[in-house]
């Protein structure tokens, strides 16, 4: 009692997005103290800030929300195959409702640093108010695509038009009708941007340095028989998800590729293609590990953008050819190929001729100058460690940022040696990014929360990852992306996309139900590889 008394709480949490948000509503079931704090203005986290113009998930809505509570995934109705971000957000702002979350939630408030106090087993958490608080343990629910990349463009600020982040996009008030408008970026929020502005905009130019595989989504309002039939089955369809590599059952073939006759496979990439979605790729195991079969899937991609796109020059700037199919998360589209038969659409190649500077009028590339009303910046996110490694979190003379210079080490995802009782949801090292992220974001707050409630249980008071068993984890995470073609890409991944981050390939790349066996395992083992005292 007289260690408990010098914190303010048991637990703090770092994020409200779905999984700070689920974080607090399960320990508070398990009675330990927890407070929320949240640097944007309400929750949602991810669907709080990037509010571009088209902004949707990549997935269904029926697997892309919690299973946690049976009540509310029966009483939830979405109205879309794909959730667009205004529904996602509303979808979050009544989880805060159902649960009560918000009397216990600090909006507006960053986490601006926190150090481990060995003699106490406590943190200090520093906030953006200049106030402290003292925690035993500390919950970073920050994201993995939250820390957003801005590239330091010359002359930028000298730009007179209105500028845009997609990740940080105006709540309110931007009006794009009739402007010249340029996106720079073709990752998922460049693609999703550019088709959904394009036919409002007077003009609209996209600067493109990697094209992208899109697939399909085939979006649409979901048939209310459909969802009834859901309903119907939830346990049995969440029970596939959790059971699967992606935490979505997309339903792989037992052959490989090379083993199935030309048009049987042919007619299932069109199964797939006309399903739409993410599980374009998830046929055939071989597809992220075999060069040739990957090839198979990525050409059929190349040619529906030929078959689609009416200039054969604009097609062919169009297709990747640098990077395997699914090295880099695909993107979901709805028509953004088709943007390009627009005669108010123009394609800037950036991979030869850089984004050289901005000028007070527009973007000089190639030593061409365009001109513009509006650019929005859809350049992404340093991912995975970014929200970690600008939190200044330091232990003794250990700081995370500098541990994690060249490249992040965890174990499991959860917890990174040197820095004990301080918890990562979804952190680098899990299998998260390459996974539906609520499978993956349930998964581990059950996870911490049962360790809490453990350690409780033992009276301990700190928990802390062996170093031998992070070498050995961050071994098997690197290795295991070794043995697939998913290194090749120069993507976030890989950290490929920051300049100067050490180029490592960072999530777990066997997938959720292999990670669920290794987590669960090592509880059953008495919480093998920490130490806990
Ligand atoms: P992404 O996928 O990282 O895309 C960022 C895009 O911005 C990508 O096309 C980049 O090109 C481009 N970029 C970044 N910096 C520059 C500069 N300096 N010049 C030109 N182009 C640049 O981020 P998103 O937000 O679209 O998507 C992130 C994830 O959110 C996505 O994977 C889904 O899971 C949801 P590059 O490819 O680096 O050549």
């Amino acid at each position: 009692e007289s260690t408990r008394a010098q914190t303010d709480y048991d637990a703090v949490i770092i994020g409200a997005g779905f999984s700070g948000m689920y974080q607090l509503h399960k320990l508070r079931g398990q009675g330990i103290s927890a407070h929320v704090y949240e640097a944007g203005d309400d929750v949602g986290g991810t669907w709080y800030w990037n509010r571009y113009p088209g902004a949707r998930c990549d997935i269904e809505s029926v697997h892309y929300s919690f299973s946690f509570d049976e009540d509310l995934q029966q009483e939830w109705n979405w109205s879309e195959r794909y959730a667009a971000q205004p529904e996602l957000l509303t979808y979050a702002q009544h989880i805060a409702e159902r649960y009560d979350l918000r009397r216990d939630i600090t909006f507006g408030t960053r986490v601006e640093g926190m150090d481990w106090d060995e003699d106490d087993a406590v943190w200090t958490v520093r906030l953006s108010d200049g106030s402290e608080v003292r925690s035993r343990f500390v919950i970073a629910a920050t994201g993995t695509l939250s820390k957003p990349q801005r590239p330091a463009f010359d002359g930028l600020e000298d730009f007179e038009g209105e500028l845009y982040y997609t990740s940080s996009f105006p709540h309110e008030g931007v009006d794009l009708s009739g402007k010249r408008v340029a996106v720079v970026g073709t990752g998922s929020s460049g693609l999703q941007t550019i088709t959904a502005i394009a036919p409002e905009v007077g003009t609209l130019t996209v600067f493109q340095r990697t094209p992208s595989f899109a697939v399909p989504a085939h979006n649409g309002p979901l048939p209310p028989e459909l969802l009834g039939d859901v309903k119907a089955r939830y346990d049995e369809i969440r029970a596939a998800d959790r059971a699967s590599r992606t935490g979505v059952d997309f339903e792989p073939r037992p052959e490989l590729l090379e083993e199935v006759p030309p048009d049987d496979v042919r007619a299932e990439f069109d199964k797939r293609w006309d399903n739409g979605g993410l599980g374009f790729s998830s046929g055939f195991a071989d597809v992220l590990i075999n060069p040739v079969a990957n090839d198979v899937a990525a050409e059929y991609v190349r040619e529906k953008i030929r078959e689609t796109v009416t200039d054969p020059e604009i097609a062919e700037k169009l297709s990747p050819r640098t990077y395997p199919i699914a090295s880099k998360r695909m993107c979901i589209d709805t028509g953004y190929y088709e943007t390009f038969n627009r005669d108010n659409v123009s394609l800037v190649d950036v991979h030869e001729n850089p984004i050289e500077r901005f000028t007070k009028k527009g973007i000089v590339a190639g030593g061409t100058e365009h001109e513009f009303d509006v650019v929005i910046l859809a350049t992404g996110f340093d991912a995975m460690t970014g929200a970690l490694t600008s939190m200044n979190i330091t232990a003794g003379d250990r700081s995370l940022s500098e541990e994690w210079v060249h490249g992040p080490h965890t174990y499991l995802g959860l917890m990174a040696e040197g820095f004990p009782n301080l918890f990562m949801i979804t952190g680098p090292g899990s299998p998260s990014v390459l996974t539906n992220m609520i499978t993956s974001i349930e998964y581990h707050v059950d996870w911490v929360s049962r360790a809490l409630t453990d350690l409780r249980e033992r009276d301990a008071q700190r928990i802390e990852p062996w170093p031998e068993a992070q070498d050995h984890w961050t071994h098997v995470v690197n290795d295991l992306g070794a043995l697939t073609l998913m290194p090749q890409a120069n993507s976030w991944y890989m950290g490929a996309n920051i300049p100067g981050k050490e180029r490592i390939f960072m999530p777990f790349v066997g997938g959720h139900a292999a990670y669920v066996q290794v987590a669960e395992g090592v509880v059953v083992a008495g919480y093998h590889g920490f130490e806990i005292s």
